[in-house]
């Protein structure tokens, strides 16, 4: 079966089938559009596709999807180190953009990435051209995607996801949300995670909802957008939550779906309150897809995030390999096996073997609790130094190498604080040994990695407290960050 069953006919068209960048289209142009793609890109290694929230976005993901070709979505706002890491190591040969776009001058001159090396092609997409080539169906174990995501240490890590484990992903969310053709669609998020582009685009143009893309998540455009079915990240909600007059427009939605994050109990009530749903809350990982959902007939308990979906098997395990029972207080690391795992990292054998146990099972680095009615609850993540920001997952050794590349820096230490807004916030601890502002070291790492990486503090300080073996004592820091 086609991955873009929707797109792919039998479920009616619109003229706004997607609304995007102020743009509409109908399924068919879009179809038409990308197949002009992929006319342009079969047979290519990897296709990179400048990810900004536009029509050229979804024109170029399909088209590498209708070819075959696996896709690596380039996060718009990644500075020359974190964008070169990965075009290096995607071997991605094409970089698909909107024509005009200025950023992509700057991406093509550099002669150190790219399949081969030697740079990528820019490969301008304009979606007023169409094809009608037809592309047999690649077959369901190929890469569909190759996605960029954080580790604790070092730069971000590809992880190569099969079509078919997309697929079974989405099947599995429509069944437990009751998704359908039937629906709008209205998001905002970013278009190069699993939560904008895997769940919120593919899950359209496979379920023959609308999509209605509102640029960015702000509490106006979901309240203007009349849809049915919403995504947001907890800072999307908990922004919606403290306007009462947009969150009241969606009293008319069918469901409100949060994830990416925790979504803190009170903003569940709130919303609940003001829009009259009790929010979906599901859980997933970029390496996972979404595994865990409270369903659309079911209870939707505040603070936990539901049952496993189908085809896919939690597990618990304690720090001494041990099982952990379900019982509703004992907490384990949250382990996982299903048909929405993904393959493994891209050119990284040492971190695959350490994110699958021996019986083939990933390690999410998350800690939970089960309860004995199935239900799980995510209470945190094993690593201080991973952090979720907006949603965002964010290495804070990737923060820290980059503070470290600054002349004036000695040394820094990155820490996720509680943060009201974003959940977290990036926290760094910075030894300067020149001069310098924390505005110049935020402007740095917002220019070299990606913005949503940015500290939104620093802390200049004479020292990092350590212990005897010289490791920084990251739950001092998080706790003095706290007391700011
Ligand atoms: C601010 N800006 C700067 C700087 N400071 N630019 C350059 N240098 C600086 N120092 C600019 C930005 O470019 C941007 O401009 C504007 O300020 C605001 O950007 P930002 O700070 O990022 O906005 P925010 O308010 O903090 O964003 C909140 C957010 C965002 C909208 C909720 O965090 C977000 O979109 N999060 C979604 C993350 C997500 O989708 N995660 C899913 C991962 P301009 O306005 O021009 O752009 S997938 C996942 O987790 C799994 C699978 C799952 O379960 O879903
Ligand atoms: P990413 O790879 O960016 O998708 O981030 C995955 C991580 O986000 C998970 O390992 C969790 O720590 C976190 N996460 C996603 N959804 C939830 C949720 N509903 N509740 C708590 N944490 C979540």
């Amino acid at each position: 079966m086609a991955l873009l069953t929707a797109l792919q006919g039998g479920f009616g068209d619109s003229a706004d089938a997607l609304r995007i960048d102020g743009r509409a289209f109908s399924r068919e142009d879009l179809l038409g559009a990308a197949t002009a793609v992929a006319d342009r890109v079969a047979g290519a290694p990897a296709l990179a596709v400048l990810a900004r929230p536009s029509v050229e976005t979804v024109t170029a993901v399909v088209g590498g999807l209708l070819a075959g070709v696996p896709v690596v979505p380039l996060p718009p706002d990644s500075g020359p180190k974190e964008r070169e890491h990965i075009l290096r190591d995607s071997g991605a040969a094409l970089l698909a953009h909107a024509i005009g776009d200025s950023a992509v001058g700057d991406i093509t001159a550099d002669t150190t990435v790219g399949a081969g090396a030697g740079g990528v092609e820019a490969l301008p997409v304009d979606p007023a051209v169409r094809s009608a080539t037809t592309y047999a169906e690649p077959a369901g174990d190929a890469t569909g995607f190759v996605l960029y995501t954080s580790g604790t240490t070092g730069a971000p890590k590809g992880a190569v996801i099969r079509r078919e484990a997309v697929a079974a992903d989405l099947d599995a969310l429509a069944a437990a949300w009751q998704w359908t053709a039937g629906d709008t669609l209205v998001h905002g998020l970013p278009l190069f995670h699993v939560h904008g582009l895997l769940l919120g685009v593919l899950g359209a143009l496979r379920t023959g909802s609308r999509l209605v893309h509102t640029g960015r998540p702000t509490p106006a455009g979901y309240a203007a957008a009349g849809g049915s079915l919403y995504f947001g990240v907890p800072t999307v909600w908990s922004r919606l939550a403290a306007e009462p007059e947009a969150a009241s427009a969606l009293a008319g939605a069918r469901l409100l779906v949060s994830g990416s994050a925790p979504l803190p109990v009170p903003v569940f009530e709130r919303l609940a309150e003001l829009t009259g749903h009790a929010p979906i809350e599901r859980y997933g990982m970029t390496e996972s897809l979404i595994t865990v959902s409270t369903r659309a007939d079911g209870e939707r308990r505040p603070g936990s995030v539901g049952l496993p979906l189908d085809g896919v098997r939690t597990r618990l395990v304690g720090e001494d390999g041990a099982p952990v029972p379900c019982d509703g207080e004992s907490v384990g690391e949250l382990q996982l096996a299903g048909p929405t795992l993904f393959s493994g990292y891209l050119n990284r054998p040492d971190a695959d073997a350490e994110a699958w146990t021996a019986d083939g099972w990933f390690r999410t680095g998350d800690v939970a609790v089960i309860g004995p009615d199935g239900f799980h609850r995510i209470v945190g993540r094993a690593s201080v130094d991973l952090i979720k920001s907006g949603g965002y997952r964010i290495g804070a050794g990737e923060v820290e190498a980059a503070l470290r590349d600054h002349p004036a820096v000695a040394d820094a230490a990155v820490v996720g604080a509680p943060d009201e807004d974003l959940g977290q916030a990036v926290v760094a601890y910075v030894i300067a040994d020149g001069p310098v502002t924390g505005d110049q070291l935020t402007a740095f790492v917002a220019e070299r990695l990606s913005v949503h990486k940015r500290p939104r503090r620093v802390v200049l300080v004479p020292e990092l407290p350590r212990n005897a073996m010289g490791k920084v004592l990251k739950k001092q820091l998080l706790a003095e960050s706290g007391e700011r």
